[in-house]
């Protein structure tokens, strides 16, 4: 029989508290004897509305929700530093900017732009990388994403964008995803979205993880010096572990597997002390240059070709701490393209300067009042001084007599706490002298109207992969659209973009004949060299490093091959996770158990950047009618990913189908260590991507 105790705390494990640190109280503070049972009158009758701590609990309870974001809902935040390791003084006045080896605290949000809170990860989408930097002369934030161009050029534009790409308003759906017609239709009537457009149908979109994504500031942004000179300048976030992406067949597949992929590898990665970093790299240039290339800098659907203006490297972005708490942190974190400090200016970029607008008035809808920098996560981590007072929640109100200027106080023992701050001509922010005029007029600059040739540029610069992974994507979302009319529209921009690859998706999408090409604002400026800087697979990283193997043992399994490859890929900076027919893992060569990470069904090999399978003949013959072992070599084939095999497999290898196609990107580590090696040295490739060409009949 139960006691009267656990029966009123609903049952067993129930633990008394330890000390009075460990008292539970009410947001009051009034210790709480039993938070498990609402007050009654007896033990089955009425519940009474006189117990304040059900009452409270519920309330606050119903209140836990706060309006997500309106785009880039889905994020995940984590703290680091900025640490400078190039002065620029003669660019920028800015004091991050000018002490080398000074660590500016930072937090970083990635996201998907498109989803809801609880979307997938690896949906086909942009990826936000916003980092706030909390310098010593107040925060920067850095509010970028993964891709350097944008869809529109002017920021009026941006509700019908959203609205566009978000669920049709009609039916709440598709989720996560540009693949339906409101889309289609609202980017092939807006030729501006055409750059964009070859960037996110590229595996860009398609991110392996965050730690392996690029990051741009996009916009044209100033760079004010001491004298008040000024450059401008475009930011770009270089991952150290390189680029690398999924395949489209692989982030379906991880949808389904784990919607967390990309948040689970950053909190792994940081756990594990394998913090991921940046380099912050400017592209600086002036006023001539932007006077003669051939797009406006001030344009946010272009790019300034690497080979053109070089990045310079000056700091590096370490990503070092999980936060303790999500709300509190990611969610709360408010960042705002106007957070600019001394030293930074805007550009006239009509996106930028609508954004401004946009940010911190998105603020006051999400957070609820204008003391959103209060909230710890946004709050300045230098002294803040003002006149600005009240308003919900506010937790720091100036002390002091005046609350307003000009004032006459400050004569007594404490002036300045008296009469409050004062404005700093000499150290303040000053807006750059820029010469403006012109008549008002709605209109959009003709030097905006080339939408085809940075696209075209984008495309040519892939290497033959990744141009059939734009083609097949183009395939697949406008496969989504009902109306013909629209596909067809898309295709006619394409021509204007690469012929071929309007023929390929023309086949793709089963059309007879190739539509006409949509009138073009303008002849092309230019015909544009290949960049190769824009190709993810001809800046892979040449190494393992950071990078997941999973190795799929079973009974029997060679002990002596699990530990060559596992000393092989952590020696290399690798990350090693034992996949097993049974979590409790399985019994090898040597009599030895090996524990797993994952049962074969958790941890398919779309989780993992390289797989290895080492068992016996006799596990491979259990387990060759098993479907996940059998997905598991199938898909590892499917996506062109590097397996390391012993020949005892053969029999599971025969019924996934692949027995007969092994290439080179099956290496057969049955002869231990030397083998081991050469198969991780040759994962530092990433994929195999020659098995994409090779047509099966
Ligand atoms: Fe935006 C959020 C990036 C154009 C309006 N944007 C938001 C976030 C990122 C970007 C990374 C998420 C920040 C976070 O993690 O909290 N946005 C961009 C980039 C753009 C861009 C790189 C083009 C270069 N955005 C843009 C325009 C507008 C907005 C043109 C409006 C006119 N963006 C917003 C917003 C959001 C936002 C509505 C939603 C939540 C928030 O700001 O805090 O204000």
């Amino acid at each position: 029989m139960p006691n009267e105790f656990e029966l009123s705390k609903g049952g067993a494990n129930h633990q008394k508290p330890k000390g009075d640190d460990d008292i539970m109280t009410t947001a009051q503070g009034h210790p709480v004897a039993d938070d498990q049972n609402w007050l009654s009158a007896g033990p089955r009758g009425a519940q009474l509305l006189e117990d304040h701590i059900a009452r409270e609990k519920i309330f606050h309870f119903d209140h836990e929700r706060i309006p997500e974001r309106v785009v880039h809902a889905r994020g995940y935040g984590v703290h680091g530093h900025f640490e400078l390791k190039k002065a620029i003084p003669e660019y920028s006045r800015a004091a991050i900017f000018n002490e080398v080896g000074e660590k500016t605290p930072t937090f970083t949000r990635f996201s998907t732009v498109a989803g809801n809170k609880g979307s997938p990860d690896l949906a086909r989408d942009v990826r936000g990388f916003a980092t706030k930097f909390y310098t010593k002369e107040g925060n920067w934030d850095l509010v970028g994403n993964n891709i350097p161009v944008f869809f529109i050029q002017d920021a009026i534009k941006f509700p019908d964008l959203i609205h566009a790409a978000k669920p049709a308003p009609d039916r709440g759906f598709p989720q996560a995803q540009t693949a339906h017609d409101n889309f289609w239709d609202f980017v092939s009537l807006s030729p501006e979205s055409m750059n964009m457009i070859m960037w996110i149908m590229s595996d860009r979109t398609i991110p392996r993880s965050f730690r392996f994504m690029e990051g741009f500031g996009v916009h044209t942004f100033r760079l004010v010096s001491e004298k008040g000179e000024s450059h401008f300048v475009k930011f770009h976030w270089k991952p150290k572990l390189g680029l690398q992406s999924v395949v489209w067949n692989e982030a379906l597949k991880v949808n389904g597997m784990d919607p967390d992929f990309h948040r689970r590898d950053m909190w792994d990665a940081i756990e594990a002390g394998d913090f991921p970093q940046w380099d912050l790299g400017i592209q600086v240039f002036d006023e001539n240059f932007a006077e003669q290339f051939e797009f406006d800098v001030l344009d946010a659907t272009k790019i300034i070709p690497e080979e053109r203006v070089p990045v310079e490297i000056i700091g590096t972005l370490t990503l070092d701490a999980n936060v303790d708490n999500f709300f509190a942190e990611t969610e709360q974190v408010a960042f705002c393209t106007q957070n600019i400090v001394p030293g930074i200016d805007h550009s006239d970029d009509p996106l930028l300067q609508g954004r401004n607008f946009s940010y911190l008035d998105t603020q006051l809808k999400r957070l609820g009042s204008p003391n959103f920098t209060h909230i710890p996560i946004n709050a300045p981590k230098c002294p803040v001084r003002h006149f600005q007072q009240d308003g919900h929640m506010a937790m720091t109100n100036p002390k002091g007599r005046a609350n307003y200027e000009p004032n006459s106080w400050g004569d007594t023992n404490n002036p300045i706490e008296q009469r409050g701050p004062r404005a700093c001509p000499t150290r303040g922010f000053e807006s750059y002298r820029a010469e403006v005029s012109g008549p008002k007029m709605r209109t959009r600059s003709e030097t905006f109207a080339d939408h085809y040739s940075q696209a075209r540029q984008f495309y040519i610069s892939q290497t033959p992969v990744e141009q059939t992974h734009m083609a097949n994507a183009l395939t697949f979302e406008l496969s989504k659209c009902d109306r013909a009319d629209i596909r067809e529209r898309m295709v006619g921009h394409l021509r204007h973009i690469d012929e071929g690859l309007a023929q390929e998706v023309a086949d793709g999408l089963g059309l007879l004949e190739l539509p006409d090409k949509v009138p073009a604002a303008r002849d092309p400026i230019t015909d544009l060299p290949e960049s190769p800087a824009l190709s993810i697979i001809r800046n892979g990283p040449g190494s393992f490093r950071g990078r997941k193997l999973g190795i799929y043992i079973a009974e029997g399994g060679d002990a002596e091959v699990i530990k060559a490859l596992k000393n092989a890929a952590e020696g290399n900076g690798g990350i090693v996770e034992i996949v097993a027919p049974h979590i409790g893992g399985a019994k090898l060569s040597d009599g030895s158990t090996m524990a797993a990470d994952e049962k074969i069904d958790g941890g398919p090999s779309v989780a993992y950047d390289a797989v290895a399978v080492v068992m016996s003949e006799r596990s491979a013959r259990r387990y060759n009618t098993d479907k996940p072992s059998i997905d598991f070599v199938n898909d590892a084939f499917a996506h062109a990913k590097f397996v390391a095999y012993v020949p005892a497999v053969q029999p599971l290898f025969e019924t996934a189908g692949v027995w007969d196609w092994m290439d080179d990107g099956f290496v057969d580590v049955s002869t231990g260590k030397d083998a081991a090696n050469d198969f991780i040295g040759r994962c530092g490739s990433l994929r195999f991507w020659d098995r994409e060409s090779v047509k099966q009949d």
